[in-house]
Parts: structure tokens; C-alpha cells; sequence
């Protein structure tokens, strides 16, 4: 056929990080013959990593699932679409008829907030099921920043990034996204950014236990104790209130709780806190009147700085001290973005946010943003009567091996009565699973970052059709989530996911009509239905967030303004300017003002003011991150993992001595719940004393099919990560700072 012969060149935004590159993607025919960075991407500009490079090998992967799985006598084998969901039909059915809805629990993986499946039809299918036991990646990653924000702006989605294309200074805690590409500050090529940022004349500082590549590129670097930040902030605050330089500038009118935060950081002295955390006293005080006196600074935390005991109280004093060096929601501060499809905000305040609205019955966690922490799901399953877990759905994720005391919640995986998994891979989750649903490959699906562009740091909107078609058998994420809800809802597995997605799309319109001062007031549904494109599916509900939003052509009235079309023409993206200041209409606390201490906060100090009294904890592990890797998965693609084996156990020279370690043998690695065997590979880049292990692997499990991933296994730092170990106002997970013990191997 002459088409297939034909060369041409699509473009696609990369769904496997934050960064949202654009990708130039070469086809014949249905083939990709070459992936590069879409040089004209308003946003990323040419640039690509290995894994967007490698898109192609994980869309032709043979062991991609392109068939549902089911469990027939104890075997994972191939059916149809419609045995599968009776399957799920049958298999939840029982349980919930037995159980009540409670019993079954979901857990959502970290991919999903890359697909706009899991972004905008997530919601009908929670709703259908009913259930309180909902956890997610949130508690092993960013529930402490939801936590801080939602105390301070009154939203747990309004998170401020760092303006990182404009400002003086930039003090960096727990990140490193020369390995990770950057989160929670969406910014594609970060090392070329964290360059220029350098070459203009700003400064850069980054606190961390090991001297990364996102170190070695800073003006300083100073080692930290692993977990203790919060003491490191909280003495920065202190230190501002000393030295006089305490001043939100124009924010103060938009602020409440500056003297209360004032005498909260009292006991907190540089000095005080300069054990625990491993800085001297004069440094601290130095970075805090560096803050205050640069033209413009921020300061920016992310995993490191989050996945730690004191998360939540960390991720305060961040934003509290963006607030009181006057670098608050301006240029070069920190700063919130404006993306495309969300509505305009006309006006300041609102009811303001809580959590601990219900506890488990289960294990008495208290919920957060409507989760409970996943450290806590393998007691939930293991639980009896109310509230304990007979059936798990898991959609893009892979808890087996992300989550703490991973052999516990394995074991409790193995117990469930039904596991169902939406997931394209048979990973060593979905190997317990009795159904298994594969949405289509990454080439076949439509995207836009509904999370990623709330967190740019310049405000894009970018668009991509899928690549190439899904194959006859494969079915778009969107159509399984919405198969699952009517599942739910009671409706059979033969109900159509189409007449559930005309109801969403006819709710969101009427909403978008009637909502306070809308300018489609008086506007006919059907009339502007007809108008929508993209559809059906999550390309229509998009034309609208996009018609209706802050950019949006508002079905005409506004003809200049954006709509899917517009972004359709736009291949390359749209380039909506620099962040823009948005307080305080962004702001939805009672006060209609930035809370600088929340009372939870501010009851969570005294627990603090105990660590700073603590005796040192010995041998301390924390994690780290590889370009070529994405946490458990693309382990499977052998661009990605060739050469020598990644998954080492970093010890100082110095440490390595003390205990008899050597370079390249094995070591046993020893925490309260488990134990590994690792290579030792010795380094200077640690601060003594603590060890570093990445997160993700041990692929040697009976049952998973990642035939590549097989064969250069590595193990499973979620061993040794404790359960119990949680930031207890949070509920997020302590991931980094783990006590362990080591000795060479027998
Ligand atoms: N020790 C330690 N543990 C950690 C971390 C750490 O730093 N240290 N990091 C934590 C963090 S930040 C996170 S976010 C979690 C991540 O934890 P999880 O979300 O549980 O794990 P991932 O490896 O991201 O899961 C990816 C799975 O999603 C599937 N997938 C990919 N794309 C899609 C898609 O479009 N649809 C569907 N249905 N499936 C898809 C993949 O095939 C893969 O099986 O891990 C956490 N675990
Ligand atoms: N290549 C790649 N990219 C990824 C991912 C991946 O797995 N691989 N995962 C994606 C995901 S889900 C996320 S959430 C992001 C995470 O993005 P980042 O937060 O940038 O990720 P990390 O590389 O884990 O950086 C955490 C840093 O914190 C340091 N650290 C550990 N403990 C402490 C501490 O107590 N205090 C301080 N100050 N520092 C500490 C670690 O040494 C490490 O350098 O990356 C995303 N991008
Ligand atoms: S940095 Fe992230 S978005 Fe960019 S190519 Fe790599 S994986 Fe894709
Ligand atoms: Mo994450």
C-alpha cells in the first residue's frame, strides 16, 4: 500500500514524567522509525531524555499486554473483552455482596495523573464503588505538600512552584532533577534551565545527604541528616524573625499568623538545630539573609524534602518562608501557575480545607484528600470485619514494589479474594491478579497534562492526537474506567461506556451554564454540545475545560480564545506567557488570606521540638533516582537498562571501613521489617553515614512477565522501608532516612 510507505513526522507530548517534552516521532505507516525532541515544543524546545527517546520500544514491547488476562485454573491466560469485565463483574460482585462496599479497595498509581483517563474519568468510577478504602501513590510521594497547601491556600491543589526562568536565587531541598526531570515543577530540560539560571547571574544552593549531579551543578552544596528539614526551616525562620529580615513586602496584607509563626520558631535556633541536621549554625543564618536580601529568591522542596517524618511541617515552612522574604506570588518567587483548562478565578476565599473527615474502621487512619495512607493498606487487608479489604483494584501502579514493607503487602496481595489491575505490563502487583486490563500503549492515546500544566513554570497548553491506532483488541483507558464504573454502579458489564460518557459531558456543560456569573447563563446544553469536538471521550470533556477556562473562546464569545481546535493547529504547542501573580484570588481559605500557622501545623511543632533532643539514629538510608528509569517500570525496555546494573548499595569509604565493607561485595542491608543482600559500590558523594539505595526493582518475582527486566532483576528497596514509619500528621510514608544495619555477606 503506497500509505504505508509514506515517511511523516507527528508530535506527541512524553507521558513518562512531569517534564511534558515534546516529542518528533517519524512514522512508516504504523512504524515509528525515529523519536526525537520536537525542536519548535514551546515549552521543551528540542530537548528529550533516554526514556522519551525510547517511546517506540516500550509502545512494541512484546510483553506490553494487548489482551485482558484472566485467571483460569491458576493461569493467567488471554480472553475477550466482555469475559473479562464479567469477570470483574462477577469477582467484585461477590465480595461487595458479601462484604459491603468498603471491601473493596483501589489503589492509584503515579501514571495516572500522566493520562487524561485517569485525570477526568477517575471520579464516575470512585463515585460507583462507594468505597472508603482509597489509597494512592499520594502517600508514598506529595500528600505532606497537599497537606500544607490545603492549610495555607485553603486547597490542597493550590501548590506554588518555583520561578525558576526568573529568578536570583534558588535554595533547593531534597531534589535532584538531573536524575528525576523535576515534579511538582513542571519544567522540561531542568538542567539547561538550572544552567541558564546560573549563567545569568543567580544562584543556586541544594541541600541533600549526597552530593548529586543537581548538587555538583550548584554555586553550594551542604549535606543534611536525613529528616530533618522541617528543624533546618524552621531555624531559617527563626533566623529571619533574628535578623530583622522577616518582611512578606506587598503580601502582607494577604497574610495571617506572622507573629504566631514567629514564636513557634523560638526555640528553633540555628544553633539548637545545627547537630541534628549536620549544617553549622553560621551557615544557616547566612542561606536565610541570602534569601532576604536576593532581588528575588525561592525556595523549593520536593521527594527528599516530603517523604520524611516532619513531611507536612517541611513542606510549610517552604511556602512560610517564600512568604517572609517577600518573594511570595511575584517574579522570581514562588508562584502559581494558570493553566488552560481550569476556570478563571474571580474571586478570593472559601470554605478552606480539613482532613480527618472519617477514619478507617480498619486500622483508624485518618483520612487526607479522601485516601488512607497506603503504608497502611496491608493492614487493611489483613484486617477482620468492618472496614478490612477483600478485593483490591490497582490502576498503573505497582504497590508490590513501590510501597513500604513491600514483603508484608505482598503477602497480603497474595490473600485477596479478587485483585483486578489496569495495567499494560504483568508486573509483580498484577501477578496476584485474577483480571487484568491492559489500556492501549502510550502512542495510542490522546494527551494533555491536566496535573502538569498546574504545575508549569510558564503556562503552555499542548495537545496530541494519538500517534498510531490502537490495535483491533485494544481498548483506550477512558473506556475501561468507565466499563469499571458501570461495573459499579450496578449497571452489568454489557452496559455502553458511551451513554456514561454523554451524562459526564452533559453534567459538566450544565454546571459550566449554571455556575455563579458564567457567561453562558441562558446558553442551550444542546447547542453548545453540538459545538464540542474531540469527542467522544476525554477530547470533548477537554474542549470544554479548555472553552470554559481561564484562556478559554467561551463558544464565541471570547473568538481569540482557546478551544481544542486552536490547540489542534497547534502542534507545537501554545505558549500562554510567564506565571502571572494570582494571589489572592487563588487563595480559598475562610480568611481569604495565606495562612502562615495553621493550627494543625503549628500543634505538630512540639512533636519536632522532640527530635531536636533525639540522640542520633545510626546508619540512615535514602533513596535515589536514575534518567533511564521511572520507578518500578520501564525496566523492561533494554535501551534502558543496558549495561552494568544500576541497583547498588552507595556507602561512604569512610562508613564501608568502619564496617568491613567492600567495593563490589555483597553486603546484607538490615532494617526492623526486612532484610537484602546488596553490591556495595563505595562513594564520596554521601554524607557519612548514611547509605543509598534506588527504589523499583527486585523483577525476580514468580509470575510477573518482564522477560527483560527478568534478567537484570536487582532488589526491592521497599524491603527494608518500614510500614509504621509515617509523618504522623500526613500520613505519608518515611521513604528516605530509613535506620538500618549492615555487614558484609557470610
Ligand atoms: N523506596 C522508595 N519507594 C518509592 C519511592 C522512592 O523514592 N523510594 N518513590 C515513590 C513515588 S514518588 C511514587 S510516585 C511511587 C510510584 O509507585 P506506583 O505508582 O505504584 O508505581 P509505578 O512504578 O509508577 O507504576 C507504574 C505501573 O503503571 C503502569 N502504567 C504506565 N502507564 C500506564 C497507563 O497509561 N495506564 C495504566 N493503566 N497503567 C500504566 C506501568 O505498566 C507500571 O506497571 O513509588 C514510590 N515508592
Ligand atoms: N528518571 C526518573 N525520573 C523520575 C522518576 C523516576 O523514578 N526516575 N520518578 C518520578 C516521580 S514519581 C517523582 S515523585 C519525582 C521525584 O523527583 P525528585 O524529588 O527530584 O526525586 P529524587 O531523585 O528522589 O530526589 C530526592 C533527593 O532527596 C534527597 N534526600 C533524601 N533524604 C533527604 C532528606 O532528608 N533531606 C533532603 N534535603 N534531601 C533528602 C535524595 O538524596 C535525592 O537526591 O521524579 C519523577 N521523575
Ligand atoms: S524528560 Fe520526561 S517528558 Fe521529557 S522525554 Fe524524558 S521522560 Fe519524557
Ligand atoms: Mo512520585
Amino acid at each position: 500500500m503506497a500509505e504505508q510507505s509514506q515517511t511523516r513526522t507527528v508530535f506527541k507530548t512524553c507521558p513518562l514524567c512531569e517534564a511534558t517534552c515534546g516529542l518528533a516521532i517519524t512514522l512508516q505507516g504504523d512504524q515509528v522509525t525515529h523519536v526525537t525532541g520536537d525542536k519548535l515544543d514551546v515549552f521543551s524546545k528540542g530537548y528529550l531524555c533516554p526514556k522519551g527517546a525510547s517511546i517506540a520500544q516500550l509502545h512494541n514491547d512484546p510483553d506490553r499486554l494487548r489482551r485482558p488476562l484472566m485467571r483460569i485454573d491458576g493461569q493467567l491466560r488471554e480472553v475477550s473483552w466482555p469475559e473479562a469485565f464479567q469477570a470483574v463483574e462477577q469477582g467484585l460482585g461477590r465480595v461487595i455482596a458479601e462484604h459491603g462496599r468498603d471491601a473493596v479497595a483501589v489503589y492509584l498509581g503515579n501514571p495516572n495523573s500522566h493520562t487524561m483517563a485517569g485525570n477526568l474519568f477517575m471520579r464516575p468510577m470512585l463515585k460507583a464503588l462507594a468505597s472508603k478504602n482509597i489509597f494512592s501513590a499520594s502517600s508514598v510521594d506529595q500528600l505532606p505538600k497537599h497537606v500544607s497547601c490545603g492549610l495555607m491556600f485553603g486547597s490542597p491543589a493550590t501548590i506554588p512552584v518555583p520561578d525558576i526562568e526568573r529568578t536570583d536565587y534558588l535554595l533547593m531541598l531534597g531534589a535532584n532533577p538531573l536524575e528525576s526531570n523535576g515534579s511538582l515543577c513542571t519544567a522540561p530540560d531542568f538542567p539547561g534551565r538550572l544552567r541558564a539560571l546560573r549563567q545569568r547571574g543567580a544562584k543556586l544552593v541544594v541541600i541533600d545527604p549526597r552530593r548529586t549531579r543537581t548538587a555538583e551543578l550548584a554555586d553550594e552544596h551542604f549535606f543534611i541528616r536525613p529528616g530533618t528539614d522541617a528543624l533546618l526551616l524552621m531555624a531559617m525562620v527563626n533566623s529571619l524573625f533574628a535578623q530583622n529580615l522577616a518582611d512578606p513586602g506587598p503580601m502582607a496584607q494577604h497574610v495571617n499568623g506572622l507573629d504566631d509563626l514567629r514564636e513557634l520558631s523560638r526555640p528553633f535556633t540555628p544553633q539548637a538545630v545545627a547537630g541534628p541536621c549536620g549544617l553549622a549554625a553560621a551557615d544557616i543564618q547566612r542561606l536565610a539573609r541570602e534569601l532576604a536580601q536576593a532581588p528575588s529568591a525561592v525556595v523549593y522542596g520536593r521527594m527528599g524534602a516530603s517523604t520524611q517524618e516532619f513531611g507536612a511541617l517541611a513542606n510549610w515552612l517552604i511556602d512560610a518562608i517564600n512568604v517572609l522574604i517577600g518573594s511570595f506570588d511575584r517574579p522570581g518567587g514562588a508562584m502559581f501557575p494558570t493553566p488552560a483548562h481550569l476556570p478563571p478565578r474571580f474571586k478570593a476565599g472559601g470554605k478552606g480545607w480539613s482532613m480527618g473527615r472519617w477514619t478507617s474502621p480498619a486500622t483508624g487512619a485518618p483520612e487526607v484528600i479522601g485516601e488512607f495512607p497506603v503504608a497502611t493498606l496491608a493492614q487493611t487487608i489483613e484486617a477482620q470485619g468492618a472496614g478490612a479489604a477483600r478485593a483490591l483494584i490497582t490502576i498503573a501502579g505497582n504497590p508490590a514494589l513501590t510501597c513500604p514493607n513491600s514483603q508484608r503487602l505482598d503477602k497480603a496481595l497474595a490473600s485477596l479474594d479478587f485483585l483486578v489491575c489496569v495495567d499494560f505490563y504483568l508486573n509483580e502487583t498484577a501477578r496476584h491478579a485474577d483480571v487484568i486490563l491492559p489500556p492501549c500503549g502510550p502512542l495510542s492515546t490522546a494527551q494533555y497534562d491536566i496535573v502538569f500544566y498546574g504545575f508549569a513554570v510558564h503556562n503552555v497548553a499542548n495537545f496530541s492526537p494519538p500517534v498510531i491506532a490502537p490495535g483491533p483488541d485494544e481498548l483506550d483507558k477512558w473506556r475501561i474506567m468507565l466499563k469499571l464504573a458501570l461495573i459499579l454502579a450496578g449497571q452489568g458489564a454489557a452496559a455502553d461506556p458511551l451513554t456514561l460518557e454523554q451524562m459526564i459531558i452533559e453534567g459538566a456543560l450544565n454546571q459550566a451554564i449554571q455556575a455563579k456569573g458564567s457567561p453562558l447563563a441562558g446558553r442551550q446544553p444542546a447547542e453548545l454540545l453540538a459545538q464540542l469536538h474531540g469527542g467522544p471521550g476525554p477530547g470533548r470533556l477537554l474542549d470544554l475545560m479548555l472553552r470554559t477556562g481561564a484562556y478559554g473562546d467561551w463558544f464565541g464569545l471570547n473568538p481569540q480564545g482557546l478551544s481544542l481546535d486552536v490547540l489542534l493547529a497547534n502542534p507545537h504547542g501554545v505558549d500562554l506567557g510567564p506565571l502571572k501573580p494570582g494571589v489572592p484570588n487563588v487563595l480559598r481559605t475562610p480568611s481569604a488570606k495565606i495562612e502562615l500557622a495553621p493550627s494543625p501545623l503549628a500543634a505538630d511543632v512540639d512533636r519536632l521540638a522532640q527530635a531536636m533532643e533525639r540522640p542520633p539514629a545510626g546508619t540512615l538510608l535514602v533513596g535515589r533516582r536514575n534518567l533511564r528509569s521511572n520507578n518500578s517500570w520501564m525496566h523492561n525496555i533494554p535501551p534502558l537498562v543496558a549495561g552494568k546494573g544500576r541497583c547498588t548499595l552507595l556507602v561512604h569509604p569512610q562508613d564501608a571501613a568502619a564496617l568491613g565493607l567492600e567495593d563490589g561485595k555483597t553486603a546484607v542491608i538490615a532494617s526492623r521489617v526486612g532484610s537484602l543482600q546488596m553490591t556495595v559500590e563505595l562513594s564520596e558523594a554521601l554524607m557519612p553515614g548514611v547509605v543509598c539505595a534506588p527504589h523499583g526493582w527486585g523483577h525476580h518475582a514468580a509470575g510477573a512477565r518482564l522477560s527483560v527486566a527478568a534478567a537484570n532483576p536487582g532488589v526491592n528497596s521497599n524491603v527494608l522501608t518500614d510500614d509504621q514509619l509515617l509523618d504522623r500528621l500526613s500520613g505519608n510514608c518515611v521513604l528516605n532516612g530509613i535506620p538500618v544495619t549492615i555487614q558484609p555477606a557470610a
